[in-house]
């Protein structure tokens, strides 16, 4: 097995966005270059320790899905293909292989168009104190997890400096974006997570919610950023759902397990992993790689 690889050193290339787990570097003005790191986040942090391959999982599953949902809608991804990079990047190949994607330069709607199947998360906190989610109105006494009528777009607002992002009504979406945008993305959102979740249904996930990014290429709506990640979902095992109180987490469970255990107090720095911890959590992102894709290797 390879080590992790929690940064990435591209010479002069100039990085554009870090995130916790993924890096973007400007190629030119109009590519990118998306790099999925192997750090891994819990409880708001980014851990000392790497998961071996998680970039690469993770990048390969962005690319399925992209390639999925590709009928439906256009995407960011240019290519993945190292030997089509640039020959700036052939020096740091052993680096990006399998776990970059070129990408092109999009505006990007400054909304996370979330949407929700079951009542997790912020969306439960949202209904407990509300009886609604981003302004939709629930049923009354929905349980923690419980599956709800139909999926439901719950917008949120990035926060720049490491927040939580901020849950938005539509009509908020109409008043940042204008009507017909906000329409166009809450439809693309609810049309591709009906497509997705029903191929994940199809592999015994339930794919609980998740989190799309959209922009502008050409003034065509595209799908951008990672997609249907463990990262950017909540993915639940369908054996086992019980609703009536947290899920545990498809990839994350051992990792949280772990940090409950030492009784971390959640503020940095963030501990480092024991090595079964890290190889337990390897082999659940490889379990939910290979349930999604039908691949057996990467
Ligand atoms: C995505 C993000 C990350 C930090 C910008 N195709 C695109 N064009 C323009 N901008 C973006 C994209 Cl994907 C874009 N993010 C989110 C990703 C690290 C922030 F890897 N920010």
């Amino acid at each position: 097995m390879q080590n992790a690889l929690l940064e990435t050193s591209l010479g002069s290339l100039p990085l554009t966005a870090r995130g916790k787990v993924r890096d973007i570097y400007t190629l030119s003005e109009h590519e990118l270059l998306f790099v999925a790191s192997d750090r891994i986040s819990a409880f708001d942090h980014v851990l000392a320790t790497g998961v071996p391959d998680k970039g690469r999982i993770l990048t390969q599953l962005s690319l399925f899905w992209f390639d999925f949902l590709k009928d439906t809608v256009q995407n960011h991804v240019l290519t993945a293909d190292p030997a089509q990079f640039p020959a700036s990047l052939q020096p740091y190949l052993d680096q990006l292989a399998g776990r970059s994607m070129i990408v092109r330069r999009a505006q990007m709607f400054p909304v996370e168009c979330v949407v929700r199947a079951y009542l997790s998360g912020s969306g439960w906190k949202d209904y407990q104190a509300n009886g609604s989610v981003c302004g939709i109105k629930l049923p009354a006494g929905l349980r923690e997890s419980e599956r709800l009528p139909e999926p439901i777009f719950t917008p949120a607002a990035k926060i720049n400096t490491g927040g939580h992002d901020e849950n938005i009504s539509f009509e908020a979406v109409v008043s940042a974006i204008g009507a017909d945008y906000a329409q166009a993305l809450r439809k693309l959102t609810l049309d591709i997570f009906e497509k997705a979740s029903k191929h994940a249904e199809s592999r015994g996930l339930i794919l609980a919610d998740t989190k799309f990014e959209f922009g502008l290429i050409d003034g065509e709506i595209v799908l951008a950023d990672e997609v249907l990640t463990p990262d950017s979902s909540r993915y639940w095992p369908a054996d086992g759902y019980a609703p009536g109180g947290p899920q545990p987490s498809f990839d994350k469970q051992y990792v949280r397990d772990y940090l409950e255990s030492i009784r971390w107090n959640k503020q940095a720095p963030a501990p480092a992993l024991p090595a079964d911890v890290v190889e337990r959590t390897r082999a659940k992102y490889l379990d939910a790689y290979r349930l999604i894709t039908g691949r057996t290797t990467l």
